[in-house]
């Protein structure tokens, strides 16, 4: 079989996802006119247009603008369903998808309109694909530690549905070990940890990430390669880094997709897995990743189906079930 075949067929997990970030230009359109919501663009091709960034920041305005068209829970249950169909047509078999709540909370979209959606569309790709699914329910770093708070204990009566809390958004000036309270209490109510570190951020951030907010994994990664001690405890414990290859391109986090760091990450026995963070915006789904960070860096169908390995390993599904797709 041809590569782009293989890809698709490897059963795979997917660990970094946002789903806000899977807003594709065309559903925006369609939510923006069934909510009476008016865009600052003219046509889906004016958005794709608008989707050129130089850094992190650049995207972040543009991903936060495109959510404010997402107020029932009836657009919750159609953004992340589109995005469980994509998926289970291209070979994902368990889905870990970060949401941002103060995204909506902000805007006065209630928490529950927010995640009863998410749920709803969970069961269904249950139901529809035999797709499992578990929700990170992400903090968003640019507010304070007091508003990250205030989200979780909103949460609290669907904290039995919700796997992690995440850290994302702005990274550079809000290190995480601004959080260092809030994670230890969700840590206290049974919920796994992940956080974005070393995307933008320097290696010191990763180091706090892991002892400061005791992560099981570690989203992007990609500056702890600066720092060889890091790399020799990372890989010691086996930690999940969470790599985006297509994301990391578009936000310029590497200049070239063929000067990607993935193979070097898999030779320094760093559990690297392949995920596409903001697909809608960053020009494709998980299989696109796979494809793309293949054909730039020559990788092998056993690089790929290790990469795929390390995707169920690293999720936080039971050790029985994992064993079970692996
Ligand atoms: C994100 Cl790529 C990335 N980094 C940090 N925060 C985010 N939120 C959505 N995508
Ligand atoms: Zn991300």
């Amino acid at each position: 079989v041809d590569l782009e075949a293989f890809v698709r067929g490897l059963p795979k997990a997917e660990l970094h996802l946002h789903i806000e970030g899977s807003l594709e230009p065309e559903l925006m359109f369609a939510l923006a006119k069934r909510n009476g919501i008016a865009l600052p663009y003219p046509s889906v091709e004016a958005v794709r247009a608008a989707y050129a960034f130089s850094n992190l920041q650049d995207f972040l305005d543009i991903y936060y603008a495109g959510a404010s068209v997402l107020l029932t829970r009836q657009d919750f249950h159609d953004l992340a369903m589109a995005y469980f169909d994509r998926a289970a047509a291209e070979g994902v078999r368990h889905a870990e998808i970060m949401f941002d709540p103060q995204t909506h909370t902000d805007r006065g979209v209630p928490f529950a309109e927010v995640i009863e959606g998410l749920l709803s569309a969970m069961a269904e790709a249950q139901a529809r694909h035999g797709m499992t699914s578990a929700l990170i329910l992400s903090f968003l770093r640019h507010l304070s530690q007091d508003a990250a708070f205030a989200t979780l204990a909103m949460a609290e009566p669907w904290l039995d549905r919700i796997t992690a809390v995440g850290l994302d958004s702005s990274e550079v000036g809000h290190p995480p070990r601004k959080f260092e309270q809030v994670f230890a209490a969700a840590a206290a109510k049974g919920l796994k940890r992940v956080a974005h570190a070393g995307e933008e951020g320097p290696p010191a951030y990763v180091y706090e990430a892991l002892d400061l907010l005791h992560v099981d994994r570690i989203d992007h990664g990609n500056r702890a390669l600066e720092d060889e001690d890091l790399v020799a405890r990372l890989a010691a414990q086996g930690m999940t880094l969470t790599v985006c290859p297509l994301s990391n391109h578009k936000l310029c986090v590497v200049d070239d997709l063929a000067d990607h760091p993935l193979d070097r990450m898999l030779a320094l026995g760093l559990a690297a897995t392949v995920n596409s963070d903001d697909p809608a915006y960053f020009g494709g789904y998980v299989a696109d990743n796979y494809l793309a960070v293949a054909r730039a860096r020559g990788l092998s169908r056993d690089q790929l189906a290790q990469l795929a390995r390390n995707s169920f390993a690293g999720s936080f599904l039971p050790q029985e079930v994992i064993a079970s797709h692996i």
